[in-house]
């Protein structure tokens, strides 16, 4: 399809956070986990753990960094050291695309695969792409995300597709870094903005007027700095990982949509453990959707903060609500191409999101009328 790549790169380097986390510790870690990690009898030590391995999208530092090694550490806990998870950071077994493969084949027990990449595969997942859908109130998003009702619906089609569906987590509101100021959708005219590889993100950005171009993740610094792009979309705190920043000059925070991820397994995996170690496994992915929440909104305000110090000159805009709904508007048709792409299924799990959407808005409300201190 014109203008949409593929998910295969080598990775850019991300800024070294906190000394040794950087790119090469990252990519010798997982080598050295690669040749060394698998379960069995260990030295005088005794019995080594047995090993579960948990790809993730993102580099060392990141939201789903923090994730996964808070998985890896409550299942060591849980275990009493029996189990340890290594977790994998982008660039060191692949792409996006890749992971997802390998969670399928059963090379990975578990991966992070985030619908802006999996909805090549998995057409109904791409609903989380659409625009205003969602809730303003972060703590809505939450709940709806986490909804059982919304995660049965979407789990026969990830198992369509070999892959256990365990978790939606919310990464924080999708923000745009551009060259120019954007505030009404005619700014974007001309704009080659880089998107995800699923192809209803292009649709979403046509109806703005922009001309997307779909990218792996590795590939969109380097594209900025060669102007081979003029936009990008992520969150916060992966637009200062990334440097993002560095290479563009505004911050627009029109809130679109979350960036929203899901955490999937390999379902024989998960069917051959003990109905004990499965239990303790969907415990701790329960507590994920929590901590993954806490995480990205401590990481999405501190890194803003950062980016500000490092380059005093970048702009933030904050659209208004005036200037949202002319995005709104030009957004909604694009329901109209999902429901095309994903069919009766996908209008389906359409409908499911909505209705889990106006259930967390009453849960909130009701708490709130209960507790006016907790708003
Ligand atoms: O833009 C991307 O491709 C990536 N962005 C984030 C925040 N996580 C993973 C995803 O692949």
């Amino acid at each position: 399809m014109a203008g949409t790549s593929g998910e295969r790169a080598a990775i850019r380097p991300p800024r070294p956070r906190n000394g040794a986390r950087g790119f090469l510790a990252v990519v010798v870690a997982a080598l050295t986990g690669l040749l060394t990690g698998c379960g069995g009898e260990g030295g005088d030590d005794g019995p080594s753990p047995e090993v579960w391995r948990f790809a993730i999208e993102e580099t060392a530092g990141s939201v789903q960094d923090e994730v996964a090694r808070e998985f890896a550490r409550r299942v060591a806990e849980r275990t009493g050291g029996a189990i340890e998870v290594k977790v994998y950071p982008y660039g060191t077994l692949g792409t996006s695309d890749d992971l997802a493969e390998q969670a399928a084949m059963g090379s990975l027990q578990f991966a992070m695969a985030s619908p802006g990449h999996l909805g090549k595969v998995v057409p109904e997942v791409q609903v989380f792409l659409l625009h205003f859908l969602f809730s303003d109130d972060d703590e809505v998003n939450r709940r709806a995300l986490s909804d059982p009702a919304l995660i049965a619906r979407l789990e026969p089609h990830y198992e369509e597709r070999g892959l256990r569906l365990l978790s939606i987590l919310f990464e924080g509101w999708m923000v745009w870094t551009t060259r120019e100021e954007v505030r009404r959708p005619a700014d974007f005219e001309g704009v080659k903005i880089r998107t995800m590889t699923s192809p209803l993100l292009l649709e979403a950005y046509r109806a703005y007027g922009a001309s997307p171009q779909s990218m792996p993740y590795a590939e969109v610094y380097s594209g900025l700095q060669l102007h081979m792009i003029d936009a990008q979309v992520n969150p916060v705190f992966a637009i200062e990982e990334m440097s993002f920043y560095e290479v563009t000059s505004h911050l627009v925070f029109a809130k679109p949509a979350p960036f929203v991820t899901t955490v999937v397994a390999h379902p024989a995996f998960l069917d051959g453990l003990s109905e004990e170690r499965r239990a303790m496994v969907r415990e701790v992915v329960a507590e994920l959707g929590p901590f993954a929440f806490e995480v990205q909104r401590e990481f999405n305000r501190e890194r803003l903060d950062e980016m500000l110090e490092r380059k005093p000159e970048l702009r933030v805009v904050e659209l208004t609500e005036a200037e949202r709904d002319a995005f709104r508007e030009r957004s909604v048709p694009v329901r109209d191409s999902f429901v095309e792409m994903a069919g009766a299924s996908g209008r389906a799990v359409l409908d499911e999101v909505l209705a889990a959407v106006r259930r967390a808005e009453r849960a909130v409300a009701a708490e709130a009328a209960e507790d006016p201190e907790s708003k």
